[in-house]
This record gives C-alpha cells, sequence and structure tokens, in this order.
C-alpha cells in the first residue's frame, strides 16, 4: 500500500512538472527563442562546450544561459563575459533541474531580445531524463573517457537525446577510444539522434554543432 502511495506521489510531481514544463515551451515559441537541454554525466564538458559555444557565436545569437548545478557557482562564473546572459540555477542537493527551476532563473535571467537559450542541466545520467524542462531539443554529451558502453549503462537519457555529442575527441588516441563500439552503443539505444564528434579544447567539430543551433533558431518575431 505504501509503495503504491509513493508512486502515486511521485507521478503527480511529474504531471506538475510536465504541465509547467509545457508552458514554458509554449512562451519560447511565442517568443520565437530556441531552448535546448544539455545533460551529461558530471564532466563530459558541458560547459567547456558552451564557454567556446558562446565564444564563437558572440554577437551573432543573443543567447541566454541557464547553469544548474547541485552547489557553486563555478560554472555561470566561467562562461560570464562572453556576451550571453547567464544565470546559476543552485538546486541545493536536487540532481536535476525542474520546470520550476527554470521558471525562477528566467525571471532573473530575463527572455526579451535573446533568440537561443540554453540550459546546462545537473550533471547526472539519470535523474534529468524524466524531468521536461520545456526544451525543444536536447543535447547529451558522451565523453571518450567515460566508457564506450555508458549508452547501453544509462538508455532512459540517450533515448530521450536528439543530438548526441561524443566529447573531448581530441583525446580519443589517449584513452584508446573504440569509436566503432562506442557509436554502436549510442545509434543502438538512441537511433533517433544525430551524432557528432567534437572538441571544446581544438574546437575539432564544432561547426556541425553551430550548425545543427543555427538550423534549429526561430524566425525572428
Ligand atoms: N581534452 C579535453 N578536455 C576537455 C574538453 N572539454 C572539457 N574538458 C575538460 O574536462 C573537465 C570537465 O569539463 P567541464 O566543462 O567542467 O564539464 P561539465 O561538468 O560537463 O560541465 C575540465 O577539466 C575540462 O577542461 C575537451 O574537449 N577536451
Ligand atoms: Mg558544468
Amino acid at each position: 500500500m505504501e509503495d503504491r502511495l509513493i508512486v502515486d506521489f511521485a507521478q503527480a510531481v511529474l504531471a506538475e512538472n510536465d504541465r509547467m514544463a509545457a508552458a514554458l515551451r509554449a512562451e519560447f515559441d511565442r517568443r520565437g527563442l530556441f531552448c535546448v537541454n544539455v545533460l551529461s554525466s558530471p564532466g563530459a564538458g558541458k560547459t567547456a562546450l558552451l564557454e567556446r559555444t558562446l565564444a564563437d557565436l558572440a554577437g551573432q545569437i543573443p543567447t541566454g544561459v541557464l547553469v544548474g548545478d547541485l552547489a557553486t557557482d563555478h560554472d555561470a562564473a566561467r562562461l560570464r563575459g562572453k556576451g550571453a546572459r547567464v544565470v546559476q540555477v543552485t538546486t541545493d542537493g536536487y540532481c536535476h533541474l525542474e520546470a520550476n527551476m527554470v521558471r525562477a532563473g528566467l525571471d532573473a535571467l530575463g527572455l526579451d531580445g535573446l533568440r537561443l537559450l540554453i540550459v546546462e542541466n545537473v550533471g547526472n545520467l539519470v535523474c534529468p531524463a524524466s524531468h521536461d524542462l520545456g526544451e525543444h531539443a536536447r543535447v547529451v554529451l558522451f565523453s571518450v573517457t567515460e566508457g564506450e558502453d555508458k549508452p547501453l549503462k544509462y538508455p532512459t537519457l540517450f533515448k530521450t537525446a536528439d543530438l548526441v555529442l561524443v566529447s573531448k575527441i581530441d583525446l580519443a588516441e589517449a584513452v584508446e577510444f573504440r569509436r566503432e563500439e562506442a557509436l554502436a552503443a549510442v545509434y543502438g539505444v538512441a537511433p533517433q539522434a544525430e551524432v557528432l564528434e567534437v572538441s571544446a579544447k581544438t574546437g575539432s567539430g564544432l561547426e556541425h554543432w553551430y550548425a545543427w543551433l543555427r538550423e534549429r533558431l526561430q524566425p525572428r518575431v
């Protein structure tokens, strides 16, 4: 009986999150704003990718970034000064962002004039998968240092990805990355996803990531 109550409560909380996420997406659409949710395990390179992306796209696409972390505002500090508006959302122990946290963060960020909103989720391959934040697309980073079988071990998140970025590709040789095995794992679990190999350090492959973003921007309103 108790188990049943716990499950029902969890479903009700998720349903409330979904309602709020749908309202956020409707607002993004009304404003002509493309929103992307960036997810990965801790340390796969989300912030490094965004640092480079903001610097490379500065002055071209008005961008806002919400950064989620359990604690500290280190990532927001890394992302500031690159032409984008940046707000840190500290989840105080929560292992993922929820739509109500995004709502609060956006109140601080302000959406006026933005065409691109990037949400860096809390580093975690499990919890963020089930929380819609109102995004239009999900980008999952999977670094060459994590082990080729991670998509097989954490399929839920990969199944929701629109784009998988195989990150830190500059380290592939050093860690003897087994590319075919890793790509087979990604395609096996996430056949819907596009896959790009990138390095935030050398810039390799980033032009394809930028093209992917540009193709999805909404017409100006
Ligand atoms: N060699 C290499 N290191 C990277 C790359 N991207 C990130 N890193 C390093 O990986 C570590 C974690 O990166 P970070 O951006 O903080 O990951 P996050 O936790 O996913 O935001 C840092 O030491 C970065 O310098 C990359 O493309 N190549
Ligand atoms: Mg980060």
